[in-house]
């Protein structure tokens, strides 16, 4: 490890400090030659703070050519020069620096700042790529009017965008364009963009809600333009029910979106010019499963809501990012709700959340929602800013109640338009609106670790009493944790499942608990260690429905009888519920007990059984799609207190050889497999969901001919790619699949499909998360010439799908998967370090598996912790992991 990363000092929250200077005006102007981009950076700033005299400027690997104030031009003792900084002394009230810069993107592998991704230029610059790309005050709370020219070659880069309004156009001589943009909303540095290219466009129109007509355009290189219009579609539904659901209308005449297919992330909210990964934009029935078009229609909307959430109203610092994300995150989980079913859409986001951000808050790595430190900003765009933090907001929501949540966020709006806050600022307009005192909920903000409820229930002379202790475990750097304020909401079925009516009990619960849903859901306010509900006159036992629509984003242990827990899962009237009282189930058989009078094979061929009735009855077929399945490994990781890795995966294996054994998958399968033309709306995906889960099923019990025949009678009648996959699943996963056939249609599925990058992606990742798929194999795959380590699109679909999802070879016993993911990292670091810290994440999760796999993964991470030169986005992750941090 090189001594700089050791003496890299971490950012404190504590040390925020505002501005002396600001920028309020930059006028950038880009003169993109091959090979080298010369920047002239010309800002106009003014001091804050009476006893300022000295600005400093971010700047980072970036050649440095003049700098001016006021017209003059800086000889080198005039200002002060470091690797990631320049400082101008003596200053006045206000000043005019021109600062020119020389850069190569054509260099910048690791795609942050200005770079180049196939024939095009573009930019990244959340969170401090900017200053990679002139020297600026880079941080989210200088907001400045952009201006911006960019000057290319005519014939190569015809398409030259950036924020805002286009204001003029010019033909040079030479063959050279210059193009000038104005954006004429402050905003800060992160927010910037620039995108040079020969691309090809669709455009359509929004009439926003107060009349005025927005040009809507998606980019993209030429052979994708065919596959923009469903993102187009989910944009102008995004801006309807941002202005119905939110108030919000769009401010600018136009709004763009360019795909790009070298991308680190998800995409990008740049004011009127979205950049996004081809992954999230492009989607056609060949190209895209239902999960990918379901990924385009939230990634889509997340950023486009980001335009309020995130641009108008931004983060004072980066130790705020969940202000922005968790908020966004919350409002594109509801508008997916709205599109599609709200239920399951609760379901899969909770799914995720107890797989990947529960494991974060209880490793290594677990950090606030707001941070105190960090070292490298790109290492907290995690799932407990994004995710939890959406589980943040909506507790906000359920505890206001709907129009209290929507009228405080109003006023958040209002009262901080262009402006950079901090999420007490969020807490403060809830609290004002709500007429609440918020200030133990805030401690949401800052403990990290997921609290855990144990339950205790008891029924006396009909009365039914529940105690509620919560606690939290100790996280780094965070021993002893303070009870958190949150809503648990519960409700109360009849012997016949129906729910009962709470204003027909007498109810005693603390103080700010509320009857919602007709009176059958009570939101408890939980503020205590423990807390006592009674309620009194039942007529008989009630069965406690518990967390509905998962309150809470909280562990729960309640002891009681299987046969309770079978019958929520049958009866409760909320999904999320039902759902949730199965996966208990799951999790009681997979941790070895035995289910006292509940059959699970059993109960998931009678819902089975059931579904065959449910055509047309969208939400009760994609509910039943999520029940049919069993939990997955990731999942049942972190739900199960003690596991072994292999045992498990076989454990797993026999239920779903039980399960498919059952006469029913074939009759649900040909009931469900879609005749008509592919749609991509919420009743084909159902249908498909139900067909393609019978058909796993089905393919489980059958082998030789019939097998192959089965498979590709599946994908030679697939129009789209959803039921293309699932067949491909079979052929890498089935341990009896016919060598030779496999090959032939895995080779035949490539060839035709070989100019497109994302279907190639999935090629890959089938094969990176099949258990057949050994280390031997993965470093064949590796060689191929498709494979390409610098795309970080390809990269992922090889190495976290493996160390994610290919959890027999990832976890085999004589260390080869954690070796082999620990040298790609190794080798993508000093290309790209966000990608290889990304990358690192299963490694960092050690403490969930046996003795001997820890010390493997540990040893694994040490071996990382020494490389020379590792970058400071891996140094981080890694030290943290080993604790040394
Ligand atoms: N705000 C960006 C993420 C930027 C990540 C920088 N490493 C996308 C999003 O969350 O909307
Ligand atoms: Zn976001």
């Amino acid at each position: 490890m090189s001594q700089s990363i050791k003496s890299v000092q971490p950012i404190k929250l504590a040390d925020y400090q505002a501005p002396g200077y600001t920028t309020l005006r930059t006028d950038l102007n880009f003169d993109i030659q091959d090979g080298t981009t010369t920047v002239i950076n010309t800002m106009h700033l003014v001091r804050q703070s009476s006893d300022a005299d000295s600005i400093r400027f971010d700047g980072e690997n970036i050649e440095l050519v003049r700098v001016s104030v006021d017209g003059r031009v800086l000889s080198g003792n005039q200002y002060q020069q470091d690797d990631v900084s320049l400082r101008v002394f003596g200053l006045d009230a206000a000043h005019d620096i021109e600062i020119i810069t020389r850069i190569k993107p054509e260099e910048n592998t690791a795609l942050a700042g200005l770079y180049k991704s196939s024939h095009m230029y573009c930019t990244q610059c959340e969170a401090e790529g900017f200053r990679t790309i002139t020297y600026f005050q880079d941080r989210p709370d200088v907001l400045a009017k952009f201006s911006t020219t960019i000057t290319a070659d005519a014939h190569r880069f015809p398409t030259l965008l950036s924020n805002g309004n286009l204001v003029s156009t010019q033909i040079l001589e030479g063959g050279r364009k210059s193009v000038t943009w104005e954006d004429p909303f402050p905003k800060p540095s992160y927010l910037f963009a620039l995108v040079a290219g020969n691309l090809d466009m669709i455009e359509d129109t929004f009439t926003t809600m107060s009349g005025r007509e927005v040009t809507l355009q998606i980019f993209s290189e030429a052979h994708n333009i065919n596959q923009c219009g469903y993102a187009m579609d989910v944009l102008k539904r995004s801006m309807a029910w941002d202005e119905a659901r939110f108030g919000r209308e769009y401010d600018l005449d136009i709004f763009m979106i360019v795909a790009v297919e070298d991308f680190n992330m998800g995409a990008m909210e740049n004011k009127g010019l979205n950049i996004f990964n081809t992954s999230c934009v492009l989607a056609s029935p060949d190209t895209a499963t239902d999960a990918a078009y379901q990924r385009v229609e939230a990634v889509v909307a997340h950023e486009y809501f980001h335009n309020w959430s995130g641009n108008r109203v931004t983060c004072r610092d980066w130790f705020q990012l969940s202000l922005k994300e968790g908020f966004t995150v919350f409002r594109d989980a509801e508008f997916s709700s709205d599109m599609n079913s709200r239920a399951v859409k609760r379901i899969e986001d909770v799914s995720f959340l107890r797989s990947v951000q529960f494991a974060e808050d209880a490793g290594p790595l677990a950090h606030a929602v707001r941070p105190q430190s960090y070292l490298e900003i790109s290492n907290f765009y995690t799932t407990t800013i994004y995710e939890k933090g959406a589980e943040v907001v909506r507790m906000y929501q359920t505890i206001l109640g709907n129009s209290k949540f929507r009228a405080a966020c109003d006023l958040y709006f209002s009262r901080h338009d262009g402006s950079a806050v901090t999420t007490d600022d969020f807490a403060a307009v809830m609290a004002e609106v709500g007429e609440l005192d918020l200030s133990q909920f805030k401690l949401w903000y800052e403990q990290a670790g997921t609290p855990h409820l144990q339950i205790t229930e008891h029924f006396d002379d009909g009365e039914l009493m529940l105690e509620i202790q919560q606690s939290c475990p100790a996280t780094p750097q965070q021993e002893d944790k303070q009870a958190f304020h949150m809503p648990v909401a519960l409700g109360l079925l009849d012997a016949q499942g129906e729910s009962l009516s709470l204003y027909d009990l007498m109810v005693d619960a603390p103080a700010g608990t509320q009857l919602t849903d007709q009176g059958s859901t009570l939101v408890v306010s939980l503020r205590e260690a423990q807390c006592t509900i009674k309620i009194s006159h039942c007529e008989e036992k009630p069965i406690v429905s518990f967390l509905r629509g998962f309150s809470a984003p909280v562990k729960v242990s309640y002891p009681r009888p299987d046969s309770e827990l079978s019958f929520l899962a049958k009866h409760d009237q909320d999904g999320f519920v039902r759902w949730d009282a199965l996966c208990s189930l799951w999790v009681k058989y997979f941790e070895g007990v035995k289910l006292e009078h509940v059959d699970l094979v059993q109960t998931i061929t009678d819902l089975a059984s059931q579904a065959l009735s449910m055509e047309g009855n969208v939400d009760a077929q994609l509910l039943a799609a999520q029940m049919l399945v069993v939990p997955d490994e990731n999942y049942l990781f972190e739900q199960l207190a003690h596991f072994e890795v292999d045992a498990l995966l076989d454990a797993r294996e026999v239920v779903l050889n039980k399960l498919a054994q059952q006469d029913i998958w074939r009759p649900l399968y040909d009931k469900y497999r879609t005749a008509g033309e592919y749609s991509p709306n919420a009743q084909g995906m159902a249908d498909r969901a139900l067909a393609n889960i019978a058909f796993a099923y089905e393919a489980r019990r059958l082998d030789g001919s019939a097998l192959v025949d089965f498979v590709t009678s599946h994908y030679r009648g697939a129009d789209n790619l959803t039921d293309r996959r699932a067949a491909l699943n079979v052929i890498c996963r089935h341990p009896a699949y016919d060598r030779e056939a496999g090959e032939k249609l895995m080779g035949d599925f490539f060839d035709k499909w070989r100019n497109e990058a994302l279907v190639i992606d999935l090629w890959f990742s089938l094969q990176a998360q099949s258990p057949r798929t050994t280390v031997n194999e993965m470093q064949r795959l590796e060689a191929l010439p498709q494979f390409d380590q610098n795309n970080p699109n390809r990269a992922r679909s090889l190495y976290s799908v493996f160390g994610m999802l290919n959890h027999r070879r990832f976890h085999a016993m004589d260390g080869s998967g954690y070796s082999y993911l620990a040298d790609a990292i190794g080798q993508i670091d000093p290309k790209n370090p966000q990608l290889a810290a990304r990358l690192a994440t299963p490694l960092s999760r050690w403490q969930r598996y046996d003795s001997s796999r820890q010390e493997l993964m540990r040893e694994r991470l040490h071996r990382l912790s020494q490389l020379p030169d590792l970058s400071k986005d891996l140094f981080e992750i890694v030290s943290k992991s080993l604790g040394n941090l």
